[in-house]
């Protein structure tokens, strides 16, 4: 039997047609070659996945034509294989009796990409060629202010940190539209990338991509759109109330300038997508100045010393070019010390150390001599191994901070599932991959940062508690719309609602009703405000992060209850606690090997996403807004 069971693996392994198996009087398959096909494949899986990986790493932390065909053409070669595995796994669709981790693994192979490869050769190579250039164009966008003069540009970072910090209407617009500029030329590319994963879509069965894109949560792709529906619906009176407190505030600062429409300005958020609000938190503070300290000082503070240091170490009189590297050290050393600093919570959780490679072949920084994608992402370079990296251009922020525990979840998934077979790699639902690093950046309270050093000590009080809180929503309540929305915007495309002619119109349309958000600027028929968001060019799906939001709150309050927490659930850290760091690593061991609701169920005793741990979380703060909203005309138009 196995023999027989080989042999047929391996004609499929060179591709025979199905035809010709079909032809062949043999039996058809049976569970045992759906088991050998499913080991071969996953043996393949591992082989081939070092191709692209690496190319894709090089074209995105060293952007240049060259690099661009070469991941393009890597990218290629594993569609091309992908779809032949997936083309060969249909002769197994009617086997009896085929084990249900085979049949799982039969099922995902159609859903490992989200670039779905058209059976037409010259539409593939199209398709993985605006993939990458749209990612390159991306990640090489600046706004220079003078086309001729290279020294008037400014990349995302230094535009973001303008919105974070600048709150002066028309310098955060000049940043803001500027930045916005880099979405125009990408236009037309877009709408044909579109096009073509469609057409790859439709080759493997779906109606478009987006339904594909639905087809990956272990339900319906139509009771998958409901749920995330209901799951809005559960949130949108918390951000609504955030919402109309938030646009009071900026109305007594910003007065006339402020829309009569109850909308928000996309400008003056404090940031470049209006998706994380914490930059308005001096202005928003319930009560100024109590509690709470200056992360971002302390850290900037922290790279200061490093700096002064390496520059007392030097000697004689340092010439620029001396004084640019001190300063890239410091930078460097800063950087790793945010990276070292979330790794310890990790350990602290009885989670391993990172392996050595994590810290040589990472990116931290931007790189001085080349253009590269600095948006933050973590990379599992080979399957199996651990050789694992992120890539993020960090700078001593609190901001910045919080998105290396995100990123650090990321890896620590990796890390926990490495011994799985490739196809089980992956998280429960992508939800639950963005979710880990910020269960864990929940549990940063101000207890724990005066603990490491990061804040004086936490004063405790109901004052206190308030003010954090109200931190803690403009990071994660004013999420929420935003996170629902970029995929509702990318489902219509890809649906054929929102037409090519109606691309923005229908991004700023989707703004308006779920953010109460508003542009700044008219737009222009060449605008493409979706392509200055890194997801859209880049081909990530987005709804993943909303139900990230709703999921960490759910793993948060049973990590905090395996811990024996007491007392409100806002001042639980885990933090050194391996009871709940076990449970934890169990959750991240089991990968994709079982439908997400099984693994859920084990963490939380829940099978289902729910927004009741969100709003328990934030009723104290709820309550709060309401009182300040009373009076108000709350809503927009
Ligand atoms: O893209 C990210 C991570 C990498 S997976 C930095 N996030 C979303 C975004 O920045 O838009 C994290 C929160 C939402
Ligand atoms: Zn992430």
């Amino acid at each position: 039997m196995k023999t027989h069971a080989l042999s047929f693996a391996l004609s499929l392994a060179l591709a025979a047609p199905l035809a010709a198996v079909a032809a062949t009087p043999a039996a058809p398959p049976s569970a045992a070659d759906a088991h050998a096909f499913v080991e071969r494949m996953n043996a393949d899986y591992k082989a081939r996945y070092v191709e692209p990986s690496a190319a894709e790493w090089v074209a995105e932390t060293y952007i240049t034509d060259d690099t661009q065909k070469l991941t393009a053409r890597a990218n290629e070669r594993w569609l091309q294989w992908l779809s032949a595995e997936v083309e060969q796994a249909r002769a197994f669709e009617h086997t009896p009796g085929v084990d249900a981790s085979d049949r799982r693994a039969l099922d995902l192979l159609k859903l490992q990409t989200a670039m779905p490869a058209p059976k037409n050769p010259a539409h593939l190579s199209e398709l993985t060629a605006l993939g990458s250039k749209l990612t390159a164009a991306y990640g090489s966008g600046k706004y220079c202010t003078n086309d001729k003069d290279p020294a008037s540009c400014r990349t995302l970072d230094d535009l973001s940190a303008v919105l974070a910090t600048d709150r002066d209407w028309d310098h955060d617009l000049d940043a803001w539209a500027g930045w916005h500029r880099v979405g125009r030329g990408m236009l037309k590319d877009y709408q044909r990338f579109a096009e073509l994963l469609n057409e790859g879509a439709r080759d493997l069965g779906y109606a478009d991509v987006g339904v594909m894109w639905r087809s990956g949560y272990d339900m319906a792709p139509d009771a998958f759109a409901k749920e995330t529906d209901r799951l809005w619906g559960q949130v949108k009176p918390l951000y609504d109330d955030l919402q109309c407190y938030a646009r009071t505030k900026l109305a007594q600062k910003y007065g006339e300038r402020m829309p009569k429409d109850g909308t928000i300005p996309a400008h003056i958020t404090g940031n470049m997508w209006a998706q994380d609000w914490s930059n308005l938190y001096p202005l928003l503070a319930p009560y100024p100045g109590v509690g709470g300290s200056d992360v971002n000082a302390r850290l900037q503070a922290q790279r200061d010393a490093a700096y002064a240091d390496l520059r007392k170490g030097a000697k004689g009189t340092p010439t620029p070019l001396e004084l640019a590297t001190l300063e890239r050290e410091a930078d460097l050393k800063s950087a790793t010390a945010m990276v070292k600093r979330s790794e310890d919570f990790y350990t602290s959780l009885g989670f391993p150390p990172l392996p050595a490679s994590f810290y040589e072949k990472s990116m931290l920084l931007r790189p001085r001599d080349r253009d590269a994608l600095c948006h933050a992402s973590a990379w599992p370079m080979d399957l199996g191994s651990t050789d694992m990296r992120i890539k993020m251009c960090i700078r001593p922020t609190e901001e910045e901070q919080y998105v290396i525990y995100h990123e650090m979840g990321h890896i620590y998934y990796y890390l926990a599932y490495k011994d799985r077979p490739p196809i089980f790699q992956a998280g429960a639902n992508d939800g639950f991959h963005e979710a880990i690093g910020d269960t864990v950046r929940l549990n940063l309270t101000p207890a724990y940062l005066a603990q490491i050093g990061l804040a004086d000590k936490a004063a405790g009080d109901d004052k206190a508690l308030l003010n954090e809180q109200m931190k803690l929503a403009l990071e994660k309540v004013a999420f929420l719309p935003f996170g629902l929305l970029i995929d509702k915007w990318r489902w219509g495309v890809f649906d054929g609602s929102i037409k090519p002619d109606e691309y923005n119109a229908a991004w700023w349309k989707l703004r308006r009703e779920y953010q109460g958000l508003s542009s700044p600027v008219a737009a222009t028929p060449a605008d493409f405000d979706p392509g200055a968001k890194n997801h859209v060019p880049t081909n990530v799906p987005y709804m993943r992060y909303f139900l990230a939001r709703i999921l960490q709150f759910q793993f948060y309050r049973s990590l905090c209850d395996a811990a024996g927490h007491q007392g409100p659930l806002a001042t639980c850290s885990i933090y050194g606690n391996k009871e709940a760091g076990a449970k934890f690593w169990k959750m991240l061991g089991e990968g994709a090997r079982q439908p997400w609701q099984a693994t859920l169920k084990e963490m939380t005793g829940q099978d289902t996403m729910d927004a009741s741990a969100i709003l328990d979380y934030f009723a104290p703060l709820q309550a709060w807004l309401k009182e300040q909203n009373r009076g108000q005309s709350c809503g927009w138009h």
